[in-house]
């Protein structure tokens, strides 16, 4: 079935309208998971907090409505702290996959990812999409079922919705995930969040279980991880009203991610990018304080011909296979970078280097 980018006009739809036609959504994936064979619900290769949400709770309405246990698997690392305490404090199993063991399952759902992004590890046509990431004009792909909706906070949203039409009751540590997922997805409502997800949001608030919230949030991190991010620092330039930052040894991609997002907060900046060689691949994040600034059509345009990248308006991801000649590969990437992100400004160091203000 061919999707297309639906108009906001959705955002029209009072709460009891969006509940009718989650339900009737339902309806079509619970046919497609009671069919023989085993149900895998893929997230991309580095879950954050609203995929591993939204696989949560849709594992639990494939166990609902059919009756059955799916396995919940991602391709890459689940790096980031609060990532890996969520997974532990709300009881969340999921899998680190091979593509092999992909291919065992007959029924598989991608959540919070779409065949061809390049952030999944996907092979083959999936049975069922839940998205909220923009659709690509090229490389269109099909699926049994699709519910895509680039309108849409969080998938996290989506998937409530889907519980709460099919009268299934939420556990405290499912309506913890779901909640966490809306607020980091959307920054706590203020990143292109609808009615619809602070509807969710209100909700998930009251049952959700505070003291896990707390200790997700503040889950302690490794030394490395300070290493990373002074990495980071001494490396970062700002160009015009883009902050650019590279981190030299990435243990994780979240932390490239991770590094946008801090880096977004200095004054005056509009824009950030940020990247790093993470295993054989360059991760690239980029973030917008603005939607006009479309950050996925940036990144699509920054890794052209070179690897995989998309997202959202105001955040976006990109990948570049670097098995070969990494650092040729790394130069390229940030050339372009700076083209697509920073236009024609000249680069300045963020922190001056120590030896230049002794000097000084
Ligand atoms: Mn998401």
């Amino acid at each position: 079935m061919p999707w297309r980018n639906p108009s906001s006009e959705v955002l029209a739809l009072t709460w009891e309208e969006a509940l009718e036609r989650s339900k009737a959504r339902v309806g079509q994936l619970t046919e497609i998971c009671r069919r023989r064979g085993r149900v895998l619900v893929l997230m991309q290769d580095n879950p954050d907090p609203d995929a591993l949400a939204s696989a949560m709770a849709l594992r639990e309405l494939i166990l609902r409505r059919c009756g059955k246990r799916a396995t919940i698997g991602y391709g890459g690392i689940c790096g980031r702290a609060e990532n890996q305490a969520m997974m532990e404090v709300l009881h969340i199993r999921a899998r680190h996959m091979t593509p092999a063991q992909v291919r065992q399952f007959r029924i598989v759902c991608l959540v919070d990812t779409q065949p061809r992004t390049g952030n999944n590890i996907l092979t083959r046509e999936p049975n069922i999409v839940i998205d909220h990431h923009l659709l690509p004009k090229r490389n269109a792909w099909s699926a049994e079922f699709a519910d895509v909706r680039p309108d849409y906070g969080a998938t996290s949203t989506i998937l409530y919705e889907y519980l709460t039409s099919a009268g299934i009751r939420l556990s405290r540590d499912l309506a913890t995930a779901l909640f966490y997922g809306i607020q980091s997805d959307t920054q706590d409502l203020g990143r292109e969040a609808g009615p619809l997800s602070l509807r969710a949001y209100q909700e998930l608030f009251l049952r959700a279980d505070k003291k896990k919230l707390a200790r997700i949030r503040r889950a302690p991190v490794p030394a490395s991880y300070f290493k990373m991010l002074a990495d980071s620092l001494s490396e970062c330039v700002v160009a015009g009203k883009t902050v650019i930052s590279q981190i030299p040894d990435c243990e994780n991609p979240d932390m490239v991610a991770e590094v946008a997002d801090l880096l977004l907060r200095l004054k005056g900046a509009h824009t950030t990018v940020c990247y790093g060689v993470c295993g054989d691949k360059i991760h690239v994040s980029a973030r917008a304080v603005d939607a006009r600034d479309n950050m996925a059509r940036r990144m699509k345009q920054a890794v052209r011909h070179l690897g995989t990248g998309g997202g959202h308006r105001t955040m976006a991801g990109g990948q570049v296979p670097a098995e070969n000649e990494p650092e040729r590969r790394l130069a390229q990437v940030r050339e372009r970078i700076l083209r697509a992100f920073a236009g024609k400004h000249e680069a300045r160091p963020l922190v001056p280097a120590p030896d230049a203000e002794r000097i000084a």
